[in-house]
């Protein structure tokens, strides 16, 4: 197997692999250490307390889990997510228009966070809510048009560990990170103009994962339109 790797930055070794999201099983990882792919992985960077309360606070979040039109077909999405943001940033998202809900306390200090330790500006985060490994996430980039161009993504993950897949656009390549909880992975730019990214299912896992994406949103693209 070919092993390729990832650029870190200020993070620990990650476990990688350049096998497909379906083929990866659960134990088949890695090390690597060539740069490749644009991100920053930073195991275990949420304080314990922080994700203690963080969790508590997100089983108030009122998830919603969305129909959407797929070549012609309504398919409800096969996660749970809600959408917090400033004013003005709404997100169209499947040719749905989601309104920004007002941003809870525990998620605004970990934006404050990313904001003082990275330097890193968001001002609206998808939270996405996988109940067990059933849940998944197809292969996307997050490039839409209302999100800043080059801005950083910034995903932390809470709860069950889940395999985060990356296939290149142009080569085909594949790696595997291993996002468990406390874990931070930053998507800088170029990430999603060269890279896909996935969550797979996973048919051993039985516990929730949450996984936050912070993004920063052009502040009234959708306004007036
Ligand atoms: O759950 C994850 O780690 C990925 C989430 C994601 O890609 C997204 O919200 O666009
Ligand atoms: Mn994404």
């Amino acid at each position: 197997m070919k092993q390729l790797g990832f650029e870190l930055v200020n993070s620990q070794p990650v476990s990688c692999t350049t096998q497909g999201a379906d083929d990866i099983g659960e134990n088949q990882t890695a090390e690597a250490s060539l740069p490749v792919a644009p991100i920053t992985y930073l195991a275990n960077f949420l304080p314990l307390p922080l994700q203690t309360s963080l969790l508590q606070e997100a089983n108030s979040y009122q998830f919603e889990k969305p129909i959407v039109t797929i070549f012609g077909k309504q398919h409800p999405i096969p996660r749970s997510q809600i959408w917090f943001g400033d004013s003005g940033c709404e997100y169209q998202y499947s040719s749905l228009m989601i309104k920004p809900q007002p941003w809870p306390p525990v998620l605004l200090k970990v934006r404050q966070i990313l904001e003082s330790q990275f330097n890193i500006m968001t001002n609206g985060v998808l939270v996405n809510r996988y109940e067990n490994g059933q849940d998944c996430m197809g292969w996307h980039s997050d490039n839409e048009p209302e999100i800043a161009a080059n801005s950083d993504i910034v995903s932390l993950t809470l709860g069950a560990s889940r395999t985060f897949v990356m296939r290149h656009m142009q080569t085909r390549h594949k790696h595997a990170i291993e996002l468990s909880c406390g874990d931070l992975l930053i998507m800088h730019a170029g990430m999603q103009d060269e890279w896909q990214h996935a969550i797979p299912k996973r048919l051993k896992v039985n516990e929730p994962r949450i996984n936050f994406t912070f993004r920063q949103m052009i502040v009234g693209f959708h306004q007036g339109g």
